[in-house]
C-alpha cells in the first residue's frame, strides 16, 4: 500500500506534531517501511496503485491505554444520585459504586459481556481507535476476574483491534471481605493474578491505589506477585486523594500512574526518574465533577509524557469517546492540541508497552487513522464531530 499527498502527523521528526506536508507513507504487510515528503519517496517504494489522500491528515491510530470497558449493566441511577447530592465516595460506601457493576458483571454471561463490549468497542473504532485497554476488576472472584478477561482478550478475534489485558483485582473490596481489604488482597487478588497468568489472560497488573479500595502496603504485595511473575505494572493513583501510589507506581518501575489529580511535584520527578507516563483521564474529572487539576506543569517541567485515555467505565466516565477525550484534556487540563494527540497515539503506546506504535516511520505497525481535516489541531478542536475518513489496521483498510 502506498499514501500519497498526505499531510503526516507522525511524531517522529521535528517540529509540532513532527508534521510533513505533502507526504506519502509506504506500507508492507503490517509495517511501515517508508514515511517523508513525496519528493524524497524512494523509487522502490513508488507503486502502480498509490491512494491519493488530497491532503487529508493521517495520524497514528489512536490508543485508548486505560478502558474498563467490560462489564454488566449501568449506572444511570448512581448519576441521578449524585445529582441529588451524594457523593461517588458516599455512594461506594454504601454499597453502590464499583460494587454494584461487580455484582451485575458476576450475574452476566460471557456471550452477553461480549456483545455489550463490542458496542463499546465499535465506537472508538469509528474514531479510528486501533489499541484498547482493557481492565478486569468488576468481578473480584477468579472466576468472574477471568472471565472479565477472557471476554477482552476475544474482542480482538471479533474486531481489527490490539487488546492489551490489565489484571485489576484489586479494584474494591467485594462485600463478602467488607472490612477485610487484606483478607481479599491474599486469598482472592493474588491467586486469582497467577490463575489468570497461567492462562495467559494478563499483560499488566493494576490496582485501585485509594481511601476507598486499597493501600500502598496492599498493592505492595501484588505488584511484588507481578514482579515475580515478569509482568508490568501500573496503578491508578492520587485521583480522590494523595496516598502515595504513585511514587509506589515510580519504585515498581511502573508503565504508567493514571488519574494523578493530586500527584504532587515530587511524584513528578519520581515518574520522571522511572520513565513511567501520567495517564490523565479527564472523563472521570469532568463526570464526578473534580476540582483539583492534575499537576501538568510539573509533569511538562519534569518530561513526564502524559498520555490521555477515555477510563470508559459505568460509573466515574461512561464514555466511549477519545476525541472527546482530546478536547476535554485541552479545555479541562489545559493540554495543548498537540499534547493532547501525543497522549493518544504515542504517549498512549508507551504507557502500554507498545514500542511499535504510536508514530508514523519505518519499523512501526501500520496502523493509522486518515482524517477529514486540514490540521490536527482540529481533533481536540471540535465537540461531538468525528472527521474519520479512513482506518487502517495492520496495513488493512
Ligand atoms: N477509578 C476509576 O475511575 C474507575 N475505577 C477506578 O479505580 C471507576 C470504576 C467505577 O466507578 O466503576
Ligand atoms: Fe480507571
Amino acid at each position: 500500500m502506498l499514501l500519497t499527498h498526505a499531510r503526516l502527523a507522525s511524531f517522529a521528526g521535528p517540529g509540532r506534531y513532527g508534521l510533513i506536508e505533502d507526504a506519502a507513507v509506504a506500507i508492507t504487510g503490517d509495517r511501515i517501511v517508508w514515511a517523508g515528503p513525496m519528493s524524497d519517496l524512494p523509487e522502490q517504494h513508488r507503486r502502480d496503485e498509490a491512494r491519493d489522500l488530497q491532503g487529508r491528515v493521517v495520524t497514528p491510530g489512536l490508543v485508548d491505554c486505560h478502558t474498563h470497558l467490560v462489564f454488566g449493566g449501568n449506572r444511570a441511577q448512581e448519576f441521578e444520585m449524585r445529582l441529588e447530592g451524594a457523593t461517588y465516595e458516599e455512594i461506594a460506601r454504601a454499597g453502590g459504586g464499583i460494587v454494584s457493576t461487580v455484582g451485575a458483571t458476576r450475574a452476566a454471561s460471557a456471550e452477553g459481556l461480549l456483545g455489550d463490549a463490542l458496542r463499546r468497542v465499535d465506537a472508538m473504532i469509528a474514531e479510528g481507535v486501533t489499541s484498547i485497554e482493557v481492565k478486569s476488576g468488576y468481578g473480584l472472584d477468579t472466576e468472574t476476574e477471568l472471565r472479565m478477561l477472557r471476554v477482552a482478550r476475544q474482542i480482538a478475534s471479533q474486531r481489527d483491534v490490539t487488546i492489551c489485558t490489565s489484571f485489576l483485582g484489586a479494584h474494591a473490596v467485594p462485600p463478602e471481605y467488607s472490612g477485610n481489604p487484606d483478607g481479599y488482597i491474599d486469598e482472592v487478588a493474588i491467586p486469582a493474578l497467577r490463575a489468570a497468568h497461567a492462562e495467559g489472560l494478563v499483560d499488566a497488573v493494576d490496582g485501585f491505589c485509594e481511601g476507598i479500595a486499597f493501600d500502598t502496603a496492599q498493592m505492595t504485595r501484588v505488584f511484588d506477585v507481578a514482579r515475580e511473575l515478569g509482568l508490568p505494572v501500573k496503578l491508578h493513583a492520587e485521583q480522590l486523594s494523595h496516598l502515595g501510589g504513585t511514587a509506589l507506581a515510580a519504585r515498581f518501575g511502573a508503565l504508567s500512574a493514571d488519574h494523578v489529580e493530586y500527584a504532587t511535584p515530587e511524584d513528578a520527578r519520581a515518574l520522571a526518574d522511572a520513565g513511567s507516563v501520567a495517564v490523565l483521564l479527564p472523563g472521570a474529572f469532568y463526570t464526578l465533577h473534580e476540582t483539583q487539576m492534575p499537576p501538568v506543569q510539573a509533569f511538562r517541567d519534569h518530561g513526564v509524557a502524559m498520555a490521555l485515555a477515555t477510563d470508559c467505565n459505568p460509573g466515574s466516565s461512561p464514555m466511549a469517546s477519545l476525541l472527546l477525550t482530546m478536547n476535554m484534556g485541552c479545555t479541562l487540563f489545559r493540554l495543548t492540541p498537540e499534547e493532547a494527540l501525543a497522549g493518544v497515539t504515542c504517549h498512549g503506546a508507551a504507557a502500554l508497552g507498545l514500542a511499535d506504535r504510536g508514530r508514523i516511520k519505518p519499523g512501526q505497525r501500520a496502523d493509522l487513522a486518515v482524517w477529514d481535516i486540514e490540521h490536527p489541531a482540529e481533533l481536540a478542536y471540535r465537540i461531538g464531530f468525528n472527521p474519520l475518513h479512513a482506518r487502517i489496521f495492520g496495513g488493512r483498510s
